[in-house]
């Protein structure tokens, strides 16, 4: 088949202008402004603002928690579970996911203990961790990955039968369920993020949720920096406060929700569509959820039955102006700096080794639109069709 219709050959870009992955939601103008307008009248910008407090309200009332609490980003927000919850030496993670998952650790002092992931779910792999706690490991962090769930419930039972304590990295699962009952409510704390990328957007920020009073005594208490108005034992503190303007959006888009979740699954239904007819190319489904936001839509690339390896799918589509991303790439335990200082995971995590080298991630999002989606997948049909000429003149 013929390699001229492709803009990596010089033909015309599918695509004006890049089309990017993640949420990127943007409210109307007007909304923006009457928000704004609000702030400058107010004359208050940040320090527990009206807009901020009426977004903690109104996420615990949507998650159902006792305490949502508003920070300037999840990387953060983990830092300070993990300095709250007191913990020490070692806590156990999935090696397949996000660097702040891993460096949030490291910040609080922390040694990552990387366990493989399932091949499937990507969710980490519950079957190894028993034999990974030893005296050391003080803790677990579970990481819902791409819309769906680690398993929690079992992920409960299995820290408890241990005597160690759970948390989550929730960054991926805002909106999401796990037979009823919505993420952010599991282990002592669950942190999601609320970056422009992620179905619910503060522009940057976060928010760890807890049901546990003490905890988040001590989690307001690190926040501000200046401490909080009820005095409780917290080593040091921090400043993670959540400005009015990061609340004003994330409160429109939390308005917005239910909108953008709708968009994202109709816009995952039509990608499966089409996805199943194309060999090689295998949808990740959101694992162990009632509900998903469906905020990632993540393929594995078999590249012996798709016939062109990821890397070369991905330069096909970044010219055709399609921005294809592989996350997770590398594997944490092939990181900075872990892969130097941590060397004895480099040859136990065949699966996280495997996902690294064959994932990628496809725009999904507000700035997508149906007819986005049926273009990328006519680029990624034609891509398999002309595997074999793309190959050899990608090589010359
Ligand atoms: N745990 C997990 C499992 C996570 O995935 C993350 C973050 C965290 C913890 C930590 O959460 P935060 O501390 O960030 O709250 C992005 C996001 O920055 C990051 O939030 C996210 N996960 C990670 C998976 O992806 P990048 O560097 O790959 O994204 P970036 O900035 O390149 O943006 C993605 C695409 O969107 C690009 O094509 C550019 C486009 N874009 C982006 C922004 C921000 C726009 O067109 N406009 C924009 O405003 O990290």
């Amino acid at each position: 088949m013929n390699t001229s219709s492709f803009a990596l050959f010089g033909a015309k870009p599918t695509f004006d202008k890049p089309l990017p992955i993640g949420q990127l939601y943007f409210p109307s103008w007007e909304r923006y402004e009457a928000a704004f307008r609000g702030i400058f009248e107010r004359q208050y910008y940040n320090n527990n603002g009206p807009l901020h407090e009426e977004l903690e309200e109104k996420l615990q009332k949507f998650i159902g928690v006792k305490h949502a609490i508003c920070v300037s980003n999840a990387t953060f927000g983990l830092m300070m579970v993990a300095d709250a919850m007191e913990l020490a030496g070692k806590v156990i993670l999935p090696a397949f996911t996000f660097i702040a998952s891993a460096q949030s650790l490291s910040w609080a002092g922390l040694e990552p203990v990387f366990c493989d992931v399932d091949q499937d779910t990507h969710q980490i792999a519950l079957d190894q961790i028993d034999s990974m706690i030893d005296k050391d490991v003080s803790a677990i962090m579970g990481v819902n990955l791409w819309g769906g769930a680690c398993n929690p419930k079992e992920l409960v039972e299995i820290a408890t039968a241990n005597g160690v304590q759970l948390y989550f990295d929730s960054a991926h699962a805002f909106g999401c369920a796990v037979d009823g009952v919505k993420i952010g409510n599991f282990g002592q704390a669950e942190v999601f993020s609320f970056h422009a990328t992620k179905i619910l957007s503060a522009t940057e920020g976060g928010c760890i949720c807890t049901n546990d009073d003490e905890l988040a005594a001590r989690l307001r208490s690190i926040r501000p920096s200046y401490g909080a108005d009820k005095p409780v034992n917290i080593v040091r503190v921090a400043n993670a406060r959540m400005s009015e303007a990061q609340a004003a959006i994330a409160l429109m888009s939390l308005d917005d929700f239910p909108a953008n979740q709708k968009n994202n699954e109709t816009l995952y239904r039509l990608y499966e569509t089409h996805l199943n007819e194309i060999p090689g190319l295998h949808l990740v489904r959101p694992a162990g959820v009632s509900f998903s936001n469906y905020q990632y839509l993540v393929c594995r690339v078999d590249e012996r039955e798709f016939e062109l390896p990821r890397d070369l799918l991905i330069d096909l589509l970044k010219a055709e102006n399609v921005v294809a991303r592989r996350y997770f790439y590398p594997g944490l335990h092939r990181s900075i700096p872990y892969a130097q200082e941590l060397p004895q995971y480099l040859d136990r995590l065949p699966n996280t080794d495997s996902l690294s080298a064959s994932c990628i991630q496809f725009p999904i999002g507000a700035l997508v639109t149906a007819q986005s989606v049926e273009r990328i997948c006519e680029i990624l049909i034609r891509a398999h069709q002309a595997a074999a000429g793309i190959r050899s003149q990608y090589e010359k």
